[in-house]
């Protein structure tokens, strides 16, 4: 069995060559960097659940840098850092999650066409693995990874002009990549166009992406990461912002839209490996612009948009109704047994025209 984080690592470690392949052209001192990059992690129980580092990894989907409004292109520096931090999946299980920014998906990047961004990754110096960024909205070798591989307690920087807009993934890309996606290290950045995009009342940022891990579903206790069940492509987990139903009224809380109000849902899919069949239950799309290609016309009226491993989607939904809209991947076992929910909530009067659950 190929499932214990530690033999993973040392694995990890050893196909990057880390403390030599992995320092070269990096901006810190070399010898400490090596110290902890091969230092043996804690091995976690098997019996129990761990003890968690942060209380929640689940992004805040309201929490998104606000539209852009200006018509210049300009310079923005951007800096992550990334974590492995133990957090639960859902209560009494838990799982060393690794992280953009300690959330997933990571803090999402928004810039205009023609900027150009400096990008800055640090590798947390308690983490245990390296770690890099691969932007889909960057134009160069491994988008930004091959300049961006940083050992724990090491820095790196790069740039790169944001030539085309829409909206991308972007993911961590060191050799084990689907086990780090899957992890959790995976996030957007937004490109908008030079003209900006439609005003909405609301904007929401959401990420899918499936874990597999030694236990089963909802099994108490610690889960380690599974690769024979990542090669195999059944997960115990799939998960939106990398909880079991983290964005809902019984967990963190729901954001809300009043009736006649819009609101723009930004979804990036992870993976690593399944897609996401995306929709609304209690709703429609009312305009999907597939694979975040904002520089296309948008599709209308569509009730489930696909949005694959390592893209995006963008999409709105006008608020007519009172009541949940439940966010899901509508191949429903993964909601209904793996936990891939999330809910906006519609506050305002009923509108009987359009829906009348009691009707004289
Ligand atoms: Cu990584």
């Amino acid at each position: 069995m190929s499932t214990i984080p530690e033999q993973t690592r040392r694995r990890v470690l050893q196909a990057l060559g880390a403390g030599t392949v992995l320092l070269a052209g990096c901006s810190s001192s070399g010898s400490e960097t090596q110290q902890q990059a091969t230092s043996t992690p804690q091995t976690p129980s098997q019996n129990g659940a761990q003890s968690t580092d942060v209380d929640r990894v689940a992004a805040d989907p309201t929490d998104i840098p606000a539209p852009i409004d200006r018509n210049t292109s300009e310079t923005i520096e951007v800096e992550m850092t990334t974590h492995e931090q133990v957090a639960e999946i859902e209560p009494g299980v838990t799982y060393e999650y690794m992280t953009f920014d300690g959330q997933i998906p990571g803090s999402m990047i928004r810039v205009r066409r023609g900027d150009t961004v400096e990008l800055t990754i640090t590798n947390d110096e308690s983490n245990a693995m390296p770690h890099n960024i691969d932007l889909h909205a960057v134009r160069g070798p491994g988008g930004g990874a091959e300049d961006s591989t940083v050992a724990p307690g090491e820095t790196a920087t790069f740039r790169f002009e944001a030539t085309y807009p829409g909206a991308f993934i972007y993911h961590c890309a060191v050799p084990n990549m689907d086990y780090h996606i899957s992890s959790g290290m995976f996030g957007m950045i937004l490109v908008e166009p030079r003209d900006g995009l439609p005003e909405v009342d609301h904007e929401f940022y959401f990420g899918q992406q499936e874990l597999y891990t030694t236990g089963d579903t909802g099994e108490e206790g610690h889960h380690d990461f599974d690769m024979d069940a990542m090669a195999a492509e059944e997960p115990t987990y799939v998960l939106i912002n990398g909880e079991r139903a983290a964005i809902t009224p019984n967990n963190y809380g729901s954001p809300s839209i009043d009736v006649g109000e819009d609101a723009r849902v930004y979804f990036v899919t992870g993976g690593p490996n399944l897609d996401s069949s995306f929709h609304p239950i209690g709703s429609v799309w009312d305009k999907v612009y597939p694979q975040g290609a904002i520089a296309s016309d948008p599709h209308r009226f569509v009730q489930t948009t696909p949005v694959q491993p390592g893209s995006c989607a963008i999409t709105t939904l006008h608020a007519e109704v009172p009541g949940n809209i439940k966010l899901v991947d509508h191949a429903l076992s993964r909601v209904a047994r793996k936990g891939a929910l999330a809910v906006i909530s519609r506050e305002g009067e009923e509108n009987t025209d359009v829906y009348d659950p009691d009707p004289a």
